[in-house]
């Protein structure tokens, strides 16, 4: 096939390092130079051994010293601290739930934000029993909005998003008591039972981590992603371009960075307005480029084609290439070092949101009733900027690959309508897939999903993986940081289907598609929890007897801890490369692994050799099948 070639992740260092010297010319620090001051890291807090909810405290677990000073055990502590972890990553993502449904709530005929999907919205209407006959778009809008930011708060019952899943897996979160309530409830209730004094049974704090997971998954991200689709239009397969060389040096370049598409969305829209185009011709440049970093870009690369200029890891990178007229952000995965580095070059570090301000940044707030002008202000901002580039400071490593993104549910369910020539008539389904799994021309799916982690060589994890599970017929679905290490690499290409075993290669011929789907940004792993639940019940089977698992190789933020216990409860099995501070007590250890397939038929694997992972979630995928006797 031509000349296509994936990236690899020497060149992609090679390039990397490039970058670091004129960041030594200019005296900027780096993740790479930070990490050698952090290791070796703390052992107490790498087992998860060290407890300071009180001040008593700071306790240590260690074999002298078995208990804290009020007694609790190290098991206690441990699971203490995992609940806490992921207490803190359903608030993070839920918060952003309730951003967008704030956003719908703001929606207008005539005003920055429209509903560009009313038919998702009247189908949420519908799910969710509100009357649709007759009613204004908008005000059926507003009324859902208010729903969803209820599901926040609700007084009784469980979220409302669980009706979507199998009756067997709602039967279990009602049997195991880990149907989540009100979504802020369960966040609470976590840390209530984290506080000194309450609970220190291990299989209680996990069971409530399972928990306050679904809330964020089923509840929290789930709202984040339906509204966000209402809002800026469900996503279908579009081209784009990823990597650094993404960024043009002739023109004004505007990173956004953050999660919340209300923000991105917006500084899209302006960044396209004629009459900033031609401001910014006004001052030397050729045109404006927008690229991404980290789950913003891949809300805006999935509902627009905006390139991706890297994931979590190449945040400071776009910095280093010295053409970056503004880096905007808005929450989460931001890192504070971005002040500090923007000082040492021409770079607007422009901070936006309440929730994330950090020192040596231009806070422009960023509101949903105000958001035309802050928008516009923003990007008025970076053009005004052009003209302080320092250019023998300019190096864009000129590296990019092609990549087809775009692959909501709705895009999956499409696209692979027609692959099968069999006695398939139902489309609209997932039984073209699940007949593709069955006849054994795919053997099974794999969610590949997070973040990145200097605990292993970036992105080398995530593209190893996938380029064995691709080579044994394993179909890819990818999200956040692990779509853009796949998009970077080249695997989202679709001349990447001769990376592939036979039968997934004539499977992406037949749909057009590559190998590897990129369904979202992080919240957007709620778009793989409604894949799952629609092919369990397309199939008759359980959630848990698919051939699917999910992987997080490189992971690193307590959102992806949230998202484990949500995936794991929901039934699929859990590979992670990168230990979740559990190791301190193999009680603990025990149960992710083992203890909670009694009560969710699925659990965790921790591997840390990559090539281990890539085995084990093979040989689980075949045991799966051999099961179901196909
Ligand atoms: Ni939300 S959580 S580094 S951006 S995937 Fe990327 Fe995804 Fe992890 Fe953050
Ligand atoms: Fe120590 Fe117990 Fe206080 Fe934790 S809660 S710091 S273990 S005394």
């Amino acid at each position: 096939m031509g000349n296509f070639k994936l990236t690899t992740v020497e060149e992609f260092e090679a390039a990397t390092n490039r970058l670091l010297e004129t960041g030594a010319k200019v005296g900027a620090d780096a993740w790479q130079l930070r990490v050698k001051n952090q290791t070796p890291h703390c052992k107490f807090g790498e087992q998860g051994v060290c407890c300071r909810i009180c001040s008593m405290g700071p306790c240590r677990i260690t074999p002298k010293a078995p208990r804290g000073i009020c007694g609790c055990d190290v098991h206690g502590i441990v699971a203490r601290n995992y609940l806490k972890f992921t207490a803190g990553g359903s608030a993070t993502h839920s918060d952003h739930g309730r951003e967008i449904c704030h956003t719908l709530y703001c929606s207008s005929p005539d005003g920055a934000y429209k509903v560009k999907d009313p038919e998702k919205l009247m189908k949420i209407a519908k799910e969710w029993g509100v009357e649709t006959e007759g009613k204004d778009i908008y005000d059926l809008a507003h009324e859902v909005a208010v729903l969803g930011l209820e599901e926040y708060g609700k007084v009784f019952g469980t979220q409302r998003f669980l009706k979507r899943a199998p009756k067997h897996t709602q039967e279990i979160w009602e049997r195991e008591e880990i149907a989540p309530r009100a979504i802020d409830r369960e966040v609470s209730c976590s840390l209530h039972m984290t506080h000194m004094g309450c609970s220190s049974l291990p299989e209680a704090l996990i069971r409530q981590s399972l928990r306050s997971g679904l809330s964020d998954g089923w509840g929290g991200s789930m709202a984040g992603t339906e509204f966000s689709d209402v809002l800026f239009g469900t996503p279908k397969p579009i081209d784009t371009e990823a990597n650094l060389g993404v960024m043009e040096v002739e023109n004004v370049n505007i990173v956004v960075h953050g999660h919340d598409p209300s923000l991105s969305e917006m500084i899209c829209e302006y960044a396209d307005d004629p009459e900033m185009i031609a401001y910014a011709k006004s001052k030397g440049a050729k045109g404006i480029t927008v690229s991404g970093v980290c789950c913003t870009s891949n809300e805006v690369a999935m509902r627009r084609g905006i390139p991706m200029a890297g994931n979590f890891l190449q945040q400071e990178n776009v910095v280093l290439t010295g053409a970056c007229e503004a880096i905007v952000v808005d929450v989460q995965c931001i890192f504070p070092a971005l002040g500090p580095l923007s000082k040492c070059f021409h770079t607007k570090f422009i901070t936006t949101s309440p929730i994330a301000q950090m020192p040596d940044s231009e806070f422009i707030r960023f509101n949903a009733e105000t958001a035309a002008e802050n928008a516009k202000a923003i990007v008025k901002a970076a053009i005004d900027n052009f003209e302080n580039r320092k250019p023998d400071l300019v190096y864009i490593p000129d590296m990019k690959q092609k990549a087809t993104v775009g692959y909501s549910l709705e895009a999956i369910v499409k696209t692979l309508d027609g692959v099968t020539n069999s006695q398939v008539d139902e489309l609209g389904t997932t039984k073209p897939l699940i007949e593709c799994i069955t006849s054994g021309v795919i053997r099974g799916a794999v969610a590949m999903v997070g973040c990145n982690n200097p605990k292993i060589r970036p992105d080398s994890a995530h593209i190893e993986l996938m380029k064995k599970l691709i080579a044994n017929d394993v179909i890819i679905v990818a999200s956040g940081c692990s779509a853009q290490a796949a998009a970077k690499a080249g695997l989202m290409d679709k001349q990447a289907k001769d990376l592939c075993g036979a039968g997934l290669k004539r499977v992406c011929e037949l749909a057009d598609i590559p190998p590897v789907l990129h369904m979202g940004s992080c919240v957007d792993i709620s778009r793989m929890m409604n894949l799952v639940a629609e092919l369990a019940k397309d199939s008759g089977l359980n959630i848990s007897q698919l051939p699917v698992v999910g992987c997080a190789p490189e992971w690193m933020s307590e959102k992806a801890v949230s998202i484990g216990n949500y995936v794991v409860a929901t039934g699929i099995d859990t590979y992670l490369g990168v230990d979740p501070y559990v190791s301190g007590s193999d009680k603990v250890a025990e149960l992710l692994t083992s203890g909670i397939r009694d009560w969710v038929e699925a659990a965790y694997t921790v591997e840390k050799d990559i090539d281990k992972l890539g085995d084990a979630m093979m040989a689980r995928i075949e045991e799966k099948r051999a099961a179901l006797g196909i």
